[in-house]
């Protein structure tokens, strides 16, 4: 990894993001086929997932670009042990759905570890030596060692996409602040089921000088790193 090369300003709301090259970590949120693909654990919530699809294309290119610069990329996945006793009964009922997580699908148990909807789709599917935290809450950074992998890995600065805006990113993005982090999020590598949600969390991450980090799109980032 190279570390330390002069920042790159990224053209971001409320003002501009200077990327610090090497120390910047593209961290991809549960790009799940539960979460994506009809029949998934998203989809036994309720929720119309052929809306999360849009996302895809912008993080396939940012992972691509990421790669080819040997940045550090994690990858992580919503899911629980197969003997769900990872899973809280407030998770488990809420919503007092259906098919609750540990239930059979056509992609196999809701939201398990080792199920086949709890795998990330093919087109991100993660390459060897890339780190794919496992996590059973929405954010990233509890009950994870994510943390101590960053800093392991002196990173300052997250990108963070995936899915879904205002419950795992919105998570994800509020511990990785409050841990130091400045994270900027592209509007267009990032998903929800509603997209008043997905407006409103956006707002909320840039608002008030950035109370959370920084919002642009991958094609800023992406001509900053060109
Ligand atoms: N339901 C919903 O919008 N999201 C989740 O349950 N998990 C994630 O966001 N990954």
């Amino acid at each position: 990894m190279t570390a330390d090369l002069e920042p790159l300003s990224v053209p971001a709301e409320p003002y501009a993001f200077e990327l610090k090259p090497g120390r910047c970590a593209l961290l991809i949120i549960d790009m799940q086929r539960d979460f994506l693909e009809a029949g998934g654990f998203g989809e036994s919530l309720g929720n119309d997932v052929s809306r999360l699809r849009t996302v895809i294309g912008p993080i396939s290119h940012l992972l691509a670009v990421w790669r080819a610069r040997r940045f550090s990329v994690f990858h992580t996945r919503e899911g629980h042990r197969s003997d769900l006793s990872d899973l809280t009964s407030a998770k488990k009922n809420r919503g007092r759905p259906t098919r609750a997580i540990g239930d059979s699908g056509p992609m196999g148990r809701l939201l398990v570890r080792g199920e086949p909807g709890h795998a990330i789709i093919a087109e991100l599917a993660p390459r060897e030596g890339e780190p794919v935290i496992d996590k059973c809450g929405k954010g990233a950074f509890w009950a994870t060692d994510l943390h101590a992998q960053l800093q392991a890995s002196s990173i300052q600065q997250l990108i963070v996409v995936g899915v879904t805006t205002e419950v795992c990113v919105h998570t994800t993005v509020r511990e990785a602040n409050d841990r130091g982090y400045d994270c900027l999020v592209p509007s267009d590598a990032v998903g929800s089921y509603f997209p008043e949600f997905h407006a409103a969390g956006l707002a909320m991450i840039k608002a008030q000088g950035g109370i959370f980090g920084w919002v642009s799109t991958s094609r800023h980032v992406l001509e900053a790193l060109a």
